[in-house]
């Protein structure tokens, strides 16, 4: 009985070290980054490092994670920020800062900023005044 009143108690705080934890990340990332209200990045919440609305981090949260981890810090600071920029946590070809900053999700591989189209070839004046020269008589 008692051994119950100890889980339930540490589930209870674990939760709320979540609850009150996420907000505040959240707000870091948007502080750091200048997040736009309204765009996709600002509507994903806490899905830009959770797998969508769950505890489970999705690769860029783990990252983040790691790096925190790693500076042994649980503070969310540009530096922090800054180390994971380069890498492409979800893997689908774009970094993590590029992807911020197209307004994609860069945990997510399903979120990924258009492919610019290649650009045409173009014909210089040069070339077009040489064909010119070419067809007269
Ligand atoms: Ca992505």
């Amino acid at each position: 009985m008692k051994a119950d009143r100890v889980i339930a108690i540490a589930g209870l705080l674990v939760y709320a070290a979540v609850a009150v934890g996420l907000p505040s990340y959240t707000t870091d990332f948007s502080g750091n980054y200048k997040i736009r209200k309204g765009s996709k990045i600002e509507k994903a919440g806490c899905a830009v490092c959770h797998v969508g609305e769950t505890v489970k981090l999705n690769p860029y949260g783990n990252d983040l994670a790691k790096t925190l981890a790693d500076a042994k810090s649980d503070s969310l600071t540009s530096a922090v920020f800054r180390k994971v920029e380069g890498l492409d946590s979800d893997k689908d070809g774009v970094t993590n800062l590029d992807e911020i900053k197209a307004d994609t999700l860069p945990g997510d591989p399903k979120s990924a900023p258009a492919k610019k189209p290649v650009p045409a070839k173009r014909i210089g004046p040069a070339a077009e005044t040489a064909r010119q020269e070419w067809r007269r008589p």
